[in-house]
């Protein structure tokens, strides 16, 4: 194939940033066409980098100019976006989460396997970050001996007031719950949520922090801290500890300094920065493998098993009890 058609569904603060790596960074696609709810937002990336403007992003998947899609709209409009797509035939890489509901994410991929292919790629970029690729290598490669536990913590310096307790394990703990099942390789049997002390600094609809915990089918405990009004940055952390050893995710590398009779090292303030690197790898890899007629990331699947797990969370929050991650056997199909 020659260059990839892009068609963006959702020229927010992500879109547009993809919009952009592609464009100026990224080889093999160019954005041919755009749209979003905000016409007015929309208009001005058309004019930017010089792609048709849709006011409709039906209409954009439909297009015939258009190969492929990528949606960045909010995420209660994922679902019939990617539906769209999926009826359309086309290759869909969707933000996370896949849909808001289990249920609507298995209607996909439903709807993906009627038609025989899979087209539908979901934004777990984590798994392109290189910290947590030689982890996997490391674990892969027997380097620690069986995993055992796996230590998690998911800081964002303060959220708007108005943030909710779902979004905690929606929007950000969702990003473990699919990268610890690639990291160690493994299936979710059960989880439970811990509420600690709340910071004051946290909005009046959101407990802050929250603990998320999941056991594995292999019997590994996975925790999650998440903490989203933490004050100092933005900080990710991530340990796995096996049999004979425990692999860290690095750190960032700012420059370290000394001054004023303090040693230190920034730390990021936001995930844009923090996973910049990771978003052009997983975007260069979707182009390549789409014009290659394949999808080889994270698939509908795992954004099923996300909200799945994600669902089970929320339901054990609130009963402040244990629930069991109800999930049928992964088909051959996403195998
Ligand atoms: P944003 O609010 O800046 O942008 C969302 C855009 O969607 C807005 O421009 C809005 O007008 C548009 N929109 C809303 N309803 C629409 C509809 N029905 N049709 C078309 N457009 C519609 O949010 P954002 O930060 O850019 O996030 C966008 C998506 O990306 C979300 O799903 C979010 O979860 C995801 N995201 C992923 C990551 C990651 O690390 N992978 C990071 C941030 C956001
Ligand atoms: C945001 O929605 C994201 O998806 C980021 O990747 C995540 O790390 C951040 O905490 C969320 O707010």
């Amino acid at each position: 194939m020659e260059e990839l058609r892009i068609g963006v569904v959702g020229t927010g603060a992500i879109g547009r940033k993809h919009v952009r790596r592609i464009t100026e960074r990224l080889k093999g696609g160019k954005v041919v066409a755009v749209s979003d709810a905000n016409l007015a937002g929309a208009q001005a990336v058309a004019a930017e980098y010089g792609a048709e403007l849709f006011e409709d992003g039906g209409a954009l998947i439909a297009s015939p100019g258009v190969d492929a899609v990528i949606v960045t709209a909010w995420d209660p409009a994922h679902k019939e976006y990617v539906m769209d797509a999926v009826r359309a035939g086309k290759y869909v890489f969707c933000e996370k989460p896949l849909a808001t509901t289990a249920a609507d994410c298995r209607e996909i991929v439903e709807a993906e396997q009627a038609g025989g292919k899979r087209l539908v790629q979901v934004g777990f970029m984590r798994r392109y970050d290189e910290g947590y690729r030689r982890m996997k290598e490391a674990v892969d490669g027997g380097f620690i001996g069986a995993p055992l536990m796996v230590h998690c913590a998911h800081r964002n310096a303060s959220m708007d007031p108005e943030y909710e307790d779902d979004y905690m394990i929606t929007q950000c703990c969702i990003h473990e719950i699919d990268l610890v099942k690639w990291l160690i390789d493994d299936e979710y049997e059960s989880v439970r949520v811990l509420l600690p002390r709340s910071t004051k600094f946290t909005g009046r609809r959101l407990h802050d922090p929250q603990i998320a915990q999941i056991r594995t089918k292999k019997g590994v405990c996975i925790d999650v801290e998440i903490f989203v009004n933490c004050q100092f940055g933005y900080d990710i952390q991530c340990q796995v500890v096996g049999e004979c050893g425990a692999v860290n995710l690095p750190d960032p590398s700012y420059l370290p300094y000394r001054k004023g009779a303090v040693r230190g090292a920034a730390l990021c303030t936001n995930w844009e920065d923090r996973f910049v690197e990771a978003y052009n790898v997983e975007l260069q890899e979707w182009i390549d493998a789409t014009r290659a007629g394949r999808v080889d990331g994270p698939n509908a699947w795992d954004g099923y098993v996300a909200a799945v797990t994600a669902d089970a969370m929320i339901r054990a929050r609130e009963a402040g009890e244990g629930m069991p991650v109800d999930l049928p056997e992964r088909p051959a199909f996403y195998r």
